[in-house]
This record gives structure tokens, C-alpha cells and sequence, in this order.
């Protein structure tokens, strides 16, 4: 069967032919021998310069075959899932760990120096986002490298901007699947940021291992402005800027946390939700951040609910792809598409019940495509 492939515009096609400088990086030109560009280069590389470069640590064609994988095209669909099933049996090694918060609460600048200190311990960081509604400009991320300039210049660090997918569930397919070359190419810890509006927490979190709220002090009555159903996703609170004059406020804040978390269910089976306070500005608190997250991964392993939940995620990653595709295939049906704005108005002005509408759309459906 092929999936086909959204129809939505994507600013980051990957062009057959590259020569260099679509992702931000160098041309692979000066690779060739005499004077003729291979031909692998010349008209796309093949799947097996995609995995060695993957295989090998080469950023240039790390960043490619993320390119590959980000791709909108169904001219590249064939070979980026001959790529992802390739990088299978080596992915799933990576600690994996969402970032979310309201704007401004420090998510960038923690992740600045919660990165470098991963880096400066020998551990390999990538950094993604999810941000559905960066589109051009290549999301949050890029636009914050200003944030994180020494992780962005870090050989053991590599920061991917959001994907530009339009619809959040393109951006979450592209993340997962760039989640698993990052993983193939031997990073060991990936931190997923997202801004804590909207579906993009809950899609996140479907995705990582360990979930972290991200929230500054004073911001008005504890929990306020959170919504709760986002604090139940997290396995841990951090609130951020705890310097300066911040510092009373911040333990207060924490002491309100949790008291609060022990009237809420915790995300993860076996795992009391934790408070703690830090300072992306100044450090203080930033070992102890993955100190927690070591001891959380730890005791998730030994109880079993680490993979159980990794297989979850899978499952449902699973239904959520065939989902995404019936429901492309049924409203791009051209019998469907005649048939829809009749059936809207009639259930609109209460002519028809909604289940009615529904029955015969689904049998149309059925109808057509067993007679094609
Ligand atoms: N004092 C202090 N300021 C901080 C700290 N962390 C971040 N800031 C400042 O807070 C502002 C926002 O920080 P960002 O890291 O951009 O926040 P963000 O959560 O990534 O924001 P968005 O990407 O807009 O959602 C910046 O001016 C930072 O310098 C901290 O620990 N202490
Ligand atoms: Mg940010």
C-alpha cells in the first residue's frame, strides 16, 4: 500500500541533485573525485550513503537524512522507510525527554544548559522541537540559537529545528521518525521542546520517556495558568529562575507543587512526580535535574514501566498513522467530496440525524472503493 503523502506545502523538500546548503550545511562537492561529482551525489544519495553517514557520525549526512525523512514528497516516502527500518535495530538507546512551559519560562535557556552539561559528561545530545505552527522560518528552535549558542556550536550536540509540517500530526511524524536516526547515529540523550499550548504537550509527551514542566516563580497563584491536565503529564516540575531575589519565591513555589502533585495522578506508574527548582541562567540546581532523571529511568527499568510504555507508544504511533491515512483517503474521495457539503447542510438543518449523514457517507466510501 502507499501512504500517500500529506498535500500540505512543506519548506523543507529535499532537492534531488543536492549540492549543498538547503539544511544550513556545506556542499558535499569537495568529496568528489577528478572532476566528476558521483553519481550518488549528482542525482540523491542512495540508502546506503544515508545509513553509512548515519552509521558513521557524519553530520553533514546526518542532517540529510533527517532532510530525507522531513520530506513531503512521495518520491522520497519509498527510500526514507527503507532508511528508517534499516536504523531500527540500532535506535531506542536514547534517554528520551520533553521540554514544555509556557513562553518565556526558560525552556531554551535550560535547554542550553542542561545540554552542556550532558555534553561536558561525555553524553551525545540532540535537541528537536515541536512547534506546528513555525512554518518558514523553521520554528522557535532556529530563531533561538542565539539562546543556544554554545550547544549550537558543540561537536556533541546537534540541534534540529522544527520540522515545518503544517498539520501538528506531520510535525510529530517527522520528529518521531528524525528521534530514531538520532538514536542510530549514537545520541544518547534527545530533548524534545515544545511550547506548552494547545495538543503539542500531549503529542510530546507520546513520544518520550520523561517529561519535564518547565515553570518560573511568581507568575501569579500556583497552578494558575497551568492547566492541570498539563502538570498530570509531567514527571517532573522545574521552576526555573531560581536566582536573584527569585530564590524564596521559587522554593515557595515548589513547596506549593508539591503539595499539590500528591493530590494529582502521577504520569507515570510507580514515579511520585517531583518538584524541583534550578537556573538555567546560573547552573545551580541543573546537575540535579539529571540526577532525578537518571534515578527515574532506573527505577522505570527495573519495575517495567519504561517499556511498557515505549511499547504503548508504539502501538498507538501505529493506529495513529493508519487513522491519519483513512481519514486522508476518505475526504479526498471524490464521491465523498460531492457528497459531504449536501450531507453538512442537511444534518445543519436538522433534515437528516448526524448518524444518518454518517451511515451513508461511510457506505459510499465502502461502496467506491470496492468497485474500483
Ligand atoms: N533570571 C533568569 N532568567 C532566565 C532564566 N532562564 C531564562 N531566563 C530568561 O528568560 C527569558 C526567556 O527565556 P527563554 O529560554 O527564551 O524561554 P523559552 O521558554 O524558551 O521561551 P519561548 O521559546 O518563547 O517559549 C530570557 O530573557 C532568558 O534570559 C533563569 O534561570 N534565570
Ligand atoms: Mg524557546
Amino acid at each position: 500500500m502507499n501512504f500517500k503523502q500529506p498535500k500540505f506545502k512543506s519548506a523543507l523538500h529535499v532537492m534531488p541533485g543536492v549540492e549543498g546548503g538547503h539544511d544550513g550545511l556545506p556542499s558535499n562537492r569537495s568529496v568528489t573525485v577528478g572532476n566528476t561529482i558521483p553519481e550518488t551525489q549528482r542525482k540523491g544519495m542512495t540508502t546506503q550513503d544515508y545509513l553509512e553517514g548515519i552509521f558513521c557520525g557524519d553530520r553533514t549526512r546526518l542532517a540529510r537524512a533527517i532532510t530525507l525523512i522531513e520530506s513531503n514528497s512521495p518520491s522520497h516516502f519509498a527510500q526514507s522507510q527503507e532508511v528508517l527500518k534499516s536504523v531500527l535495530p540500532r535506535a531506542g538507546g536514547a534517554i528520551r525527554i520533553g521540554i514544555t512551559g509556557v513562553p518565556g519560562a526558560g525552556k531554551s535557556t535550560f535547554i542550553e544548559a542542561f545540554g552542556t552539561y550532558l555534553t561536558s559528561r561525555g553524553n551525545k545530545v540532540a535537541v528537536m522541537a515541536v512547534d506546528p505552527s513555525s512554518t518558514v522560518t523553521g520554528g522557535s528552535i532556529l530563531g533561538d540559537k542565539t539562546r543556544m549558542e554554545r550547544l549550537a556550536t558543540d561537536p556533541m550536540a546537534f540541534i534540529r529545528p522544527s520540522p515545518s509540517g503544517g498539520t501538528l500530526g506531520g510535525v510529530a511524524r517527522k520528529t518521531r521518525e528524525a528521534l530514531l536516526i538520532f538514536e542510530a547515529a549514537g545520541y544518547d540523550v534527545v530533548l524534545v521542546e515544545t511550547v506548552g499550548v494547545g495538543q503539542s504537550e500531549t503529542t510530546v509527551r507520546s513520544m518520550v520517556d520523561f517529561f519535564l514542566l518547565v515553570l518560573v516563580p511568581g507568575a501569579g497563584d500556583e497552578l494558575q495558568g497551568i492547566k492541570k491536565g498539563v502538570v498530570e503529564l509531567a514527571d517532573a516540575i522545574l521552576i526555573n529562575k531560581a536566582d536573584g531575589s527569585n530564590i524564596i519565591p521559587a522554593q515557595a513555589a515548589k513547596a506549593e507543587y508539591e503539595r499539590a502533585l500528591h493530590y494529582l495522578q502521577p504520569a507515570t506508574d510507580g514515579w511520585q512526580t517531583i518538584a524541583m527548582t534550578a537556573s538555567a541562567l546560573t547552573g545551580d540546581g541543573i546537575p540535579k535535574v539529571w540526577e532525578e532523571i537518571e534515578s527515574f529511568i532506573n527505577s522505570t527499568k527495573l519495575s517495567g514501566a519504561f517499556q511498557s510504555r515505549r511499547q504503548m507508544q508504539e502501538r498507538a504511533w501505529l493506529r495513529a498513522i493508519v487513522e491519519g491515512y483513512l481519514i486522508e483517503q476518505f475526504y479526498a474521495n471524490d464521491q465523498i467530496q460531492q457528497l459531504l457539503p449536501l450531507l453538512d447542510s442537511a444534518v445543519m438543518n436538522g433534515e437528516i440525524p448526524a448518524t444518518t449523514a454518517a451511515q451513508k457517507l461511510l457506505d459510499t466510501f465502502d461502496a467506491d472503493r470496492t468497485t474500483k
